[in-house]
Order: C-alpha cells, then structure tokens, then sequence
C-alpha cells in the first residue's frame, strides 16, 4: 500500500529523531536520552510513551497505519482518522477540558497526535476488570456528553458554523466500521464474526428475527442520519482513562456528527460488561453497587449539564419541550445503542476483555445474559421508561445465569 509522501511508521528507535524535527514537542520532554515505549493495545493505531525521565510523565504520540492494527495490512483504513482525533479534541478542549487529555497537537505530514503522558491513569475496562473503584467517572462522562451535545449542535451554535463543521467531520471510512461491525454483521452474520460455542441458539435466533432485524436496521439508519453533535463515536470502557481522581475520554477517532445517545448507550452497554463479570466472579457488594450506578449517575449529570447550559442555548426560539423531547429521543436512542454494543462484542468481531477472559462455564453464562439483554433493549425498549426499570431489566438478565 502507498503511503502519503511524509508518511512511515514511528518506530521506537525512530521516535527520537521524529521529536528532534518537531522541536515545539521536543521542548516538553528536553532531556537525554529518550525512553520511548510503544504500549498501543487498542485495535488500530500506534501509541509511544516519550519520557526523559522514566520515573516522570513526558509525552504521548499516537500515529494512525494505514490498516488495521488487529488484522493486519489485509484491512487497509484511512490514516485521516488520526486528523479527527485531532479536530475532536480540538474542539472538546473549549469546553471539556477536564474530560480529555492535555492535546499538544497534530502533525497532519506524519498523522502523529500528541498528548499528555496519563501516567498515573490507565484503562478504564482494565480497573473495573481488576475490581477497582474510580468514583465520578460516569458523572464526568455524562456531563461530558451533555456538553458536547450543546456545544457543538444547533442548540450551541450558529446553524452555519455548526454546517461548516459538520462537512469537516465527515469520516467516511470510520463509520463504516461501526455501521458494519456494530449495527450490520451481529444481526446479519459475517465471517469475521465469531462466538462461545455454548451461544449458538441465541445466536441463530437473533439473526433469524425479522423484528429484531427491523429494529437494527432502524437504529442503523439513526446512526447514518442522526447527525446532531460531534459525538465521540467510540465511548466505550477502553477508551476512557481513570486514576488520581481524573477520568478522561480519549480515542476520539471516530467521532463525527452524530446521534448524541450513541456514546451513552455505548457507556451503558460497558457499564453491563463490567456488571456481568463482577457477577460471576463475585465481587463483593460495593463494587456491584458502583458498576450498577455507572448508567444512572452518568445520566442524571448528562441531564443535570443539559439543564445548566439550556438557558444559553444559541436559538431560544426552541422551547424547554424540545429540551424535554429531545432528552426523551436520546433516551430511546441510548437504549437502542447499548443493545448494539452488548451484542456486536459477543457476537461481532471485536469482544471485550471483560467477558472473555472469564473461566468456563462463566464466559458462556455472562455472553449469554449479554445477548439476552441486548436482544431484549433492542425490541422492547419502549417500555423500559427510566434508570430505575433499565436497572431492574438489566439485573433481571444478569441474574438468569
Ligand atoms: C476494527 S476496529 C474494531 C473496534 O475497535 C474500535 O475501538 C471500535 O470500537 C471498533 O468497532
Ligand atoms: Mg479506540
């Protein structure tokens, strides 16, 4: 595959000389030698820690390849996705600044992003798989989301300037993943697809249902046209970063103008994951209690942020019933989203840690409850009215086993 002229992967050897010809970067890690590790474990990209001193935070660069990192050179993937990272954060810095990491810039000739070093964070899926409590991250990423629904939608901005950037936000190539992976292949079946043996009935079952068929192929087509904020696009547990008392949303590659519950329900959708496994492996009771209330305070500070900001809403023609309908929509569209997350990681080609590195015959059960759970959000969500009846439906499938 040719690369943009420019264009080669870093390497950690490579590293050094990149920051010495980017000498505003360079200035925030100025001593020597460079330790430069690469620790990117997500699907896609590059990730180097720059430190001149291993025992002190420096820098973090992130590079895009041109393919997926995960499948290799045979799933090519626009390097442009590191340029939206880039703009998403560029924008989410005016007004969530405590929500993401400190954002140095972009390098648009090498698509490297450079970052704060999270040095006393880490993973949010890997804490809650290890058990640990971060208290005000669920709050921090519903007030997140309520801002960046205000803040970047025709409720915050002039119409034009939200138009003008909404064509800067088009990301083609990163929605289809999500319109294939997550909203298209765990209801149709792909080969890339796979799943615990013990599923396959469910399986079979919800991919032979023409009413759950419908109802994806809806929630598809919200997510093609829904184009209401510069949603994050990818909120799940492995994109957000928790320690020190900070929670911070990262990953925004995927972001693009979007339906706003779709980065809550892909929280929520986690936040059962996490559930799930805490279940079969019996966590005790505070940290069951502190899963179960990521949906609900995430929520209540989504709507208590939305409430703050509604009085300076850019067009006051829009009244506090559109507020109310609009909170409403997201609601459904939440619900529908955290069901398309629950069962493209059990049935799709991206899965989770949280469930797969469970014991037999634990794994089956908890993927099971997954799919039960989503198949159920996805057709029935309509009587499910509030956090409360959310709760109630979600322990109810956790508990069949
Ligand atoms: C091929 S990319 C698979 C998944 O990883 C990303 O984090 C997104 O969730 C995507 O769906
Ligand atoms: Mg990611």
């Amino acid at each position: 595959m040719s690369h943009p002229a420019g264009y080669t992967p870093l390497t950690t050897e490579s590293v050094p000389a990149w920051l010495d010809a980017h000498p505003h970067l360079r200035a925030l890690v100025p001593g020597t030698p460079l330790h430069v590790r690469e620790v990117g474990d997500g699907n896609l990209n590059l990730v180097f820690i720059v430190r001149d001193d291993p025992g002190r935070p420096g820098l973090v660069l992130k590079q895009s390849l041109p393919w997926v990192r995960v499948f290799g050179e045979g799933w090519p993937l626009t390097l442009e996705r590191a340029r939206h990272e880039a703009d998403a954060y560029e924008v989410y810095q005016a007004f969530a600044a405590d929500a993401i990491p400190v954002y140095h810039g972009f390098d648009p000739e090498s698509y490297v992003i450079a970052m704060e070093d999270l040095a006393d964070l880490r993973i949010w899926r890997g804490a809650l798989n290890d058990g640990e409590i971060h208290p005000g991250t669920a709050a921090v990423l519903g007030r997140f989301v309520a801002r960046v629904a205000i803040h970047t939608s025709d409720l915050g901005l002039d119409p034009e300037v939200r138009k003008h950037r909404l064509a800067k936000t088009v990301n083609p190539e990163l929605c289809r993943i999500t319109e294939e992976l997550v909203l298209t292949d765990p209801f149709a079946g792909h080969e890339r697809n796979h799943h615990v043996p013990g599923i396959e009935p469910l399986v079979r079952e919800l991919q032979g249902d023409d009413a759950v068929r419908l109802a994806a192929a809806t929630l598809k087509h919200r997510f093609l046209t829904g184009a209401e904020a510069h949603i994050h696009g990818d909120l799940h547990s492995g994109s957000v970063m928790v320690g020190g008392g900070r929670a911070v949303a990262m990953d925004p590659e995927f972001a693009f103008y979007g339906p706003v519950g779709f980065d809550l329900g892909n929280v929520w959708a986690n936040a059962v994951f996490a559930a799930v496994r805490a279940d079969r492996l019996g966590r005790p009771a505070p940290f069951r209690a502190h899963v179960a209330a990521i949906a609900p305070e995430s929520w209540d500070a989504f709507r208590d942020e939305l409430g703050r900001l509604w009085p300076d809403r850019f067009d006051r023609f829009y009244p506090d019933a559109f507020r109310d309908a609009w909170v409403a929509r997201t609601w459904d569209d939440a619900l529908g989203f955290m069901a398309a997350e629950l069962l493209r990681r059990i049935v799709g080609f991206a899965h989770v840690s949280d469930i797969d590195s469970l014991e037999e015959p634990a794994r089956t059960s908890a993927a099971a409850a997954c799919v039960r759970l989503g198949r159920r959000l996805l057709l029935d969500r309509a009587g499910i009215p509030d956090m409360a009846a959310l709760g109630a439906v979600v322990a109810e499938e956790i508990g069949r086993g």
